[in-house]
């Protein structure tokens, strides 16, 4: 039975109903007796596999197709009527053909099949930062992952009323045709469509395509900002909190940092790191001039490989229960594995694929880009501020990438506009969070590159423009774990040590350090960055923070080629940032 009156919910949910032809339809309303049944269901559809009860309580197993395990950029779309407003770096078709096109692929796809229709809200129903999303699928882990992932529930009816202000997602695995994927957006008509594909980032509407690819285009029409980035609040030993949100492309440790536990010297002197969030921020001014954020999930949808006790023990803390594993290794005793957990690799066990796996004979028993789902309230490090629905107060922006050699360990930009430079030229090795070859430096403006639902370059004029808006700017740095030696080992120690870098950033934020100019921005002075119990020198140091000026050149080469691209739409203050940065490099 409908669980709501309002007819533009019902009008559509008609309309989809008469494409998609299901032989039944479930209306979700995100009780746990209709979950558990569903949980029930697909264990005899084979959809979720139970997990261990002693060991996982509440945990389930899921496989994706061997060729649906990342998210495929090549078939995401931006369908809005101008090729211009997607900009070039999003693919683009006119939405009258795509939709035609889609309607050939969706004809009949449930035939055979049960709909569901999720109801949900990103962030906390009824609070300012609240959108609603209505999912349709025929897929039960998409149910159960939106369950972990979103806040699902018939209060978003309530919340509606018999408005039409809703997100519309249409999801159907069809024959997981590898040839007729289509991860679809129509910001202009708040729509997604995302067919022939299982993988979570695909196919979780609430995540990439909503909250990210369609939000960020309302965030440009609403003044407000949907970022690829994490949110943590740092206490120091006398109990202030500050915030921060980062953007560092996917799989580059967003959810390790969000989740960072202090090294033991800081521990003891009473710091605490708490996570808002592990990959979206959505941010708006608040009514005292400062920058506000909320992370609009529920929940963790994080890389397993390389998660283990020592990496990141909250998000591995996070998965013990009510979670649902994909793409790892299963073994015999109902428990699950991925590279990186541990040194004791199962036997017995299926890998990713379902296979009698023999972890000697070298294959990986998951695949590289499998993953975890699990409830926010699980994280031991949860911030109480997490359903604030305010949100928190950010004090600095971060950007960061993967590179080896270019960008030092941290710089501050000198204001907001030349931030909006840095974060501009961001660029970073791929990874395996995305189909495709992994490790090859690419540009990844703002982390944003496949998730940015406009225009890049009128994307960039509207970070320009908020930062008017905003009367306490954040202060904005750029961050880079990942320089590493002559033989390629990393320099940096990363994890937990991270923390010394975010404490200077914050000290910078609040006045209570100086720093050191060069062509790129401010690098802390030496000895400024605690180093108190670990193996970096301050000669290590320096050469982290270090600016090499002819590397730089190339850089600005690169940046410059790629600006290129943006034609008229490239802001004119970034055309000057660049040209600031070659005179100083000069
Ligand atoms: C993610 C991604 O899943 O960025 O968060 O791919
Ligand atoms: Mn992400």
């Amino acid at each position: 039975m409908a669980l709501t009156k309002n007819k533009i919910v019902l009008d559509w949910i008609d309309e989809q109903i008469a494409l998609t032809k299901p032989d039944k339809v479930v209306w979700i309303d995100g009780s746990e007796e209709q979950l558990e049944e569903l949980r029930k269901e697909g264990m005899k559809t084979g959809e979720m596999i139970k997990l261990n009860e002693e060991i996982l309580p509440g945990c389930y197993y899921h496989r994706s197709a061997p060729n649906d395990v990342a998210r495929v950029e090549d078939r995401t779309f931006i369908c809005c009527k101008k090729k211009e407003d997607a900009g070039p770096t999003n693919n683009w078709m006119d939405p009258d053909e795509m939709r035609a096109l889609l309607k050939g692929i969706y004809d009949g796809c449930m035939k055979g099949r049960t709909m569901y229709i999720i109801p949900y809200s990103m962030s906390i129903v009824g609070s300012p930062f609240a959108k609603y999303g209505i999912e349709i699928t025929d897929s039960i882990y998409v149910v159960l992952s939106m369950a972990i992932m979103t806040r699902v529930g018939t209060d978003v009816y309530d919340a509606l009323g018999d408005s039409g202000d809703f997100i519309r997602g249409l999801h159907s695995k069809a024959e997981l045709d590898a040839e007729k994927r289509y991860i679809v957006h129509f910001p202009e008509d708040n729509t997604i469509m995302s067919v022939n594909s299982g993988y979570g980032g695909n196919v979780l509407l609430g995540k990439k395509c909503f909250a990210l690819r369609i939000a960020s285009y309302l965030g440009h029409q609403e003044k407000w900002m949907a970022e690829h980035m994490l949110i943590l609040g740092i206490e120091n030993p006398q109990g202030e909190i500050r915030y921060l949100a980062a953007a560092f492309p996917s799989a580059c440790g967003k959810t390790n940092l969000a989740m960072l536990i202090p090294p033991a010297v800081y521990r003891e002197k009473g710091w605490k790191v708490w996570c808002v969030g592990d990959d979206i921020a959505w941010l708006r001014v608040g009514p005292d001039g400062r920058l506000w954020a909320v992370n609009p999930e529920n929940g963790f949808f994080g890389v397993a490989p390389g998660t283990s006790e020592k990496s990141n023990p909250n998000a591995l803390a996070s998965t013990r229960k009510n979670s649902i594993f994909t793409n790892v290794v299963l073994t015999k005793d109902g428990n699950v594995w991925w590279e990186g957990l541990d040194k004791n690799p199962p036997k017995d066990a299926l890998n990713w694929k379902g296979e009698p796996w023999d972890p000697s004979d070298g294959s990986k028993g998951a695949h590289p880009n499998s993953r975890f789902t699990a409830p926010a309230v699980n994280c031991p490090c949860l911030s109480p501020e997490f359903n604030n629905p305010k949100g928190v107060p950010i004090s600095a922006l971060v950007f960061g990438g993967r590179r080896a050699k270019t960008a030092p360990l941290v710089y501050q930009s000198r204001d907001w506009d030349h931030g909006v430079f840095v974060g501009s030229i961001m660029a970073s090795e791929t990874t395996a969070a995305a189909a495709g070859a992994v490790g090859v430096v690419r540009h990844d403006p703002m982390a944003m590159l496949p998730f940015c639902g406009y225009n890049m370059g009128d994307y960039w004029q509207h970070w320009l423009d908020m930062g008017k808006l905003i009367k306490k700017q954040p202060k904005i740095f750029n961050v880079n774990w990942f320089r590493t030696d002559d033989e390629g080992n990393f320099i940096w120690p990363g994890f937990g040590d991270n923390l010394r870098v975010l404490e200077w950033i914050m000290k910078r934020c609040y006045d209570e350090v100086d720093a050191a100019e060069t062509p790129i921005g401010y690098v802390p002075k030496p000895g400024d960055i605690n180093l108190e119990g670990i193996d970096v020198t301050p000669e290590v140091l320096a050469d982290l923070v270090s600016v090499d000026k002819e590397i730089w050149k190339g850089e600005a080469a690169r940046i410059e080629e790629f600006y290129a691209k943006f034609g008229d739409k490239l802001p004119k203050k970034l055309a000057e940032e660049l040209d600031i940065l070659k005179e100083k490099l000069n």
